[in-house]
């Protein structure tokens, strides 16, 4: 049996791990498995990125560069470009991106170029295992006839299953070994061999009955966090109309020590998952005739926030009598979230294409962002990158209105509260003792 003799390798640890993919999911895992003194094999299409791994350096912020040099010392983890070494790997995980298209609709391309790369060089006792979120029914309408194409078949000559990544990248707390591990396989036995390799280095493996189950949990997960961060949008747009303070409310609902979870108020969603995730699903359920509302809706909330930032800091201008047209606007932190310096999917990126095309002049400090790029997606700019200002005391006074798009710790919030004139802070970054000693009117979502 093919599940017996994959299984003996794995526990003999000469099981080959290859994983095709080094980014912030890849890298730890092919780390987890070397440090575990499993062979292992890193696939890139990026040159300068495998260059710089088999160089013993990380470019990922949760790998430290000692780690990955510390597999290279071992002798039995190197990065290549070249895909024919698939055929050396007794495990191939496929860690690649799946983003959407212009359309919102999924991009398979880079999982279906790894199954093409996995289908030239398959052979017999294989365990082949897909992370990257997708929809459910991937792994098997996918990637299953792929392999097969190669004149394989499952359970005799090959095993197929999904496990959803969940890193999160910067966490201090929860990292792979101690993040539960979702699987399903294609077949029992696949499932069943893809778990005992998981169990190698993650403290807890949850097995599911099919790769379709693990596929739909992933995106059950992050589709949960769009539609309640979509609630608190409206809700902050509800309190907003009310005259109640949004985050007070909040605060006090959070105070339910069951059955609430706080979800906060923001200018959108960005990042590479929670804006894209759902649309996965969604798109999956269309073609089974069923149209999710909540997606869509949360899609339409979360997706419409940038405009109402906008319109907040118009309002808040206008009883400056000041119009957004000429208007000198400075955003302080674009990143998508806190502290960190991704600008994927950024709302930032919105609100300034938004203010920059009612005429204001717009300028930004992010002590992560040294520059920020538009592509032809905006109003205007694509192709004319902004640079990160210095927040100097005349950079301050010189706005009609500073947005606090993302609350970046370390930002000095006490000095723009006493130089600036108005301040729209759109993540409850200003405390009330901040807000109570402020210079500067406040307003808030
Ligand atoms: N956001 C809000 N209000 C909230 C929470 C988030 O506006 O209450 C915004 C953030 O500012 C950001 C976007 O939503 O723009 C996404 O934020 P996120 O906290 O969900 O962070 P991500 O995008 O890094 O999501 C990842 C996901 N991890 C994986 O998919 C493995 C998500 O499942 C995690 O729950 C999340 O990290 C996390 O908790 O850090």
């Amino acid at each position: 049996m093919i599940k017996d003799e994959i299984k003996k390798l794995i526990t003999d640890k000469t099981a080959c791990i290859g994983i095709i993919g080094l980014g912030y999911v890849g890298l730890p895992l092919i780390v987890e498995f070397a440090l575990k003194d499993f062979p292992a094999v890193g696939f890139e299409v990026d040159e300068k990125k495998t260059a710089d791994i088999n160089a013993g350096k990380s470019h990922i912020v949760d790998v430290s560069s000692e780690n990955v040099q510390k597999c290279l010392d071992g002798g039995r983890f190197h990065a290549t470009t070249d895909f024919a070494e698939l055929e050396n790997c007794d495990v191939v995980v496929i860690c690649v991106p799946t983003p959407l298209r212009k359309t919102k609709d999924p991009d398979m391309s880079y999982i279906l170029a790894a199954g093409e790369q996995i289908k030239k060089y398959a052979r017999r006792g294989q365990l082949v295992i897909l992370e990257s979120t997708t929809y459910p029914g991937t792994t098997d309408e996918v990637l299953q006839p792929m392999i097969e194409e190669a004149g394989l078949k499952l359970d005799e000559d090959f095993l197929l299953a999904f496990s959803p990544e969940r890193v999160d990248p910067g966490n201090p707390q929860f990292q792979t070994h101690n993040i539960p591990k979702v699987v399903g396989g294609v077949t029992k036995d696949s499932g069943e061999a893809a778990s005992f390799l998981y169990s190698q280095i993650v403290d807890q493996v949850h097995f599911v009955s099919s790769a379709r189950v693990a596929e739909a949990c992933k995106l059950w997960e992050n589709t949960f966090r769009a539609i309640n961060i979509g609630m608190a949008n409206e809700m902050a747009k509800v309190c907003n109309a009310l005259g109640i303070d949004t985050w007070e409310v909040v605060r006090a609902a959070a105070t339910k020590p069951f059955g609430f979870m706080a979800f906060y108020p923001g200018p959108g969603i960005g990042g590479h998952c929670i804006p894209l995730d759902p649309h996965y699903l969604s798109w999956k359920a269309r073609q089974h005739g069923f149209d999710s509302q909540f997606i869509s809706l949360a899609e339409q909330v979360n997706s419409g926030m940038p405009k109402y930032v906008v319109k907040l800091v118009s309002d808040a201008l206008n009883t400056e009598k000041k119009a957004v047209n000429g208007a000198r606007i400075l955003i302080l932190g674009v990143a998508y979230k806190k502290d960190i310096d991704d600008m994927r999917e950024s709302p930032a990126l919105s609100v300034i294409d938004l203010l920059r095309s009612k005429g204001a002049e717009v300028v930004y400090h992010d002590p992560f962002v040294p520059e920020v790029h538009f592509d032809h997606a905006y109003t205007i700019g694509a192709g004319d990158p902004l640079f990160n200002s210095n927040l100097t005391d005349d950079l301050i006074k010189s706005t009609d209105c500073v947005i606090i798009c993302t609350e970046h710790s370390g930002v000095d919030y006490p000095r723009v509260l006493q130089l600036a004139s108005l301040v729209v802070d759109t993540r409850n970054a200003l405390n009330e003792e901040l807000r109570d000693g402020s210079k500067a009117k406040v307003v808030r979502l």
